[in-house]
């Protein structure tokens, strides 16, 4: 009996004989023999089939097969410096499952034209790469989160008001009313810490974001979390041991993959907590001193994040923003009211913003009077302000974008590569 393997190959394995299950992924015919690269969820592996051992028929079917052809090969495994990965499978059986012609996607297609066919573009290396890094992220946030207390809960995707300003909400019809997609589950998990203290979320959220840049999606996911009596930087100090937990473990686990994806380890194994914290003010003050065009109380904008983090060496959380350029919900500093007690981690090399955090107002009259400040009527948000009538407490947060951090991590070019199906202002399918 040979042993189906689904592990990748490896020494033990020499002179066993073995089955493997996969998809074609190179074909070479030399006269009498088909070499086939045999890809499957862990790796490629070479094969070579030699006609006279699987008789003139199959090996003319597996001739004509092309690229993507599903297999089930069995043989003996040998080394073979000149196979891609050091090992050769020696074939003594083939099964043809599915035959595949004229698969579309060949080298030099165009990025619209793989976005087009995403459903077979997943099958590459790098997305099969990314896709485990991304496996590898999703598990560590649940992992940091529950080891430290925070409890998994859920707001609603359907919502009536704005979090994060309503020039990027999705409006849907809703049973003769109207709804929108929620922007942020910030405003509900804020209730939750009220029966939990300590909650966390990984869930979508909807941005209706017009800007066509390398880090907007309208819809990615956003692992979120929200805590009783936490100040701060108490919510930043959870922020960096949560990024430095997920670096670590996707050394661990995925070194291939980043290797793969041309990744440089060396400089993620570099990242270490605490992180540099940066007022805004100094922040501009910086900028400016590397001749970057800003001043104080401008947003930072894509390009502004792009030219100044490829200045940093590691992550960055810049905190004190003005009060203007910062959601309602944000706690004025007591010291000086004029800017709040928030924070954004700004990724290194170019990448810009990850995260998005900080304390909330929690005393009922701020809140009421932030609320007249920016326009917005207290009656839409009635139960997030009843949140600070009974039995308020300071409470602080964050989010994070998951793929902003795939993006980065992983070194991609563009967000659209760090989830399996992007939405973007172009696109809706497949
Ligand atoms: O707008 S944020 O900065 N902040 C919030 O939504 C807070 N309500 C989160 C909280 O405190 N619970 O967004 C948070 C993060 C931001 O830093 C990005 O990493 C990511 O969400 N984000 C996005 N990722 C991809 N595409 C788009 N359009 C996007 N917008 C924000």
């Amino acid at each position: 009996m040979a042993e189906h393997i689904d592990k990748v190959l490896c020494d033990e394995y020499i002179d066993k004989r073995v089955t493997v299950r996969g998809w074609i992924y190179r074909k070479r015919r030399m006269g009498k023999l088909i070499f086939v690269v045999l890809r499957d969820a862990t790796n490629i592996i070479q094969a070579v089939v030699e006609e006279r051992k699987i008789g003139e028929e199959k090996f003319k079917l597996l001739d004509k097969t092309g690229v993507e052809s599903s297999l089930i090969l069995t043989g003996k495994v040998r080394k073979e410096q000149r196979a891609p990965t050091g090992y050769e499978i020696d074939v003594d059986s083939v099964e043809i499952i599915g035959t595949s012609y004229n698969f579309p996607i060949t080298k030099d297609k165009s990025d619209d034209f793989l976005l087009d066919n995403r459903h077979l573009w997943v099958r590459s290396r790098e997305m099969n790469a990314i896709l485990k890094i991304r496996d590898t992220v999703f598990g560590a946030i649940h992992e940091y989160f529950r080891e430290n207390g925070y409890c998994e809960s859920h707001g609603p995707m359907f919502v009536t008001g704005a979090v994060e300003g309503g020039s990027t909400l999705f409006e849907v019809p809703y049973f003769g009313k109207k709804a929108y997609l929620t922007q942020s589950s910030q405003f509900y998990l804020e209730t939750l810490i009220f029966s939990l203290e300590k909650v966390y979320t990984i869930a979508p959220s909807f941005r209706a974001e017009k800007s066509r840049t390398r880090r907007h999606l309208t819809e990615y996911w956003h692992a979120e979390a929200e805590a009783a009596w936490y100040h701060n930087e108490d919510m930043m100090r959870d922020e960096e041991e949560l990024i430095v937990y997920m670096i670590q473990r996707l050394i661990e686990e995925r070194k291939r993959e980043l290797q793969i994806l041309n990744r440089d380890i060396d400089f993620l194994k570099s990242i270490e907590k605490p992180f540099k914290r940066m007022k805004y003010e100094e922040l501009i003050r910086f900028a400016q001193s590397k001749g970057i065009d800003i001043k104080y109380g401008d947003d930072l904008g894509a390009d502004e994040e792009t030219a100044i983090t490829k200045h940093f060496d590691g992550p960055v959380f810049v905190t004190h923003y003005p009060i203007e350029i910062k959601p309602f919900y944000h706690r004025p500093d007591p010291e000086n009211p004029r800017v709040v007690l928030c924070h954004d981690l700004l990724a290194p090399e170019g990448y810009g913003e990850i995260i998005g955090g900080g304390e909330r107002i929690y005393k009922l009259e701020v809140l009421l009077r932030r609320m007249e400040e920016e326009g917005l009527n207290p009656e839409d948000y009635y139960w997030y302000v009843d949140l600070r009538r009974y039995g308020s407490v300071p409470h602080a947060g964050f989010g994070l974008g998951v793929e902003r951090f795939i993006w980065w991590l992983a070194g991609l070019s563009h967000i659209k590569y760090a989830i399996p199906y992007p939405r973007t202002i172009r696109r809706t399918r497949p």
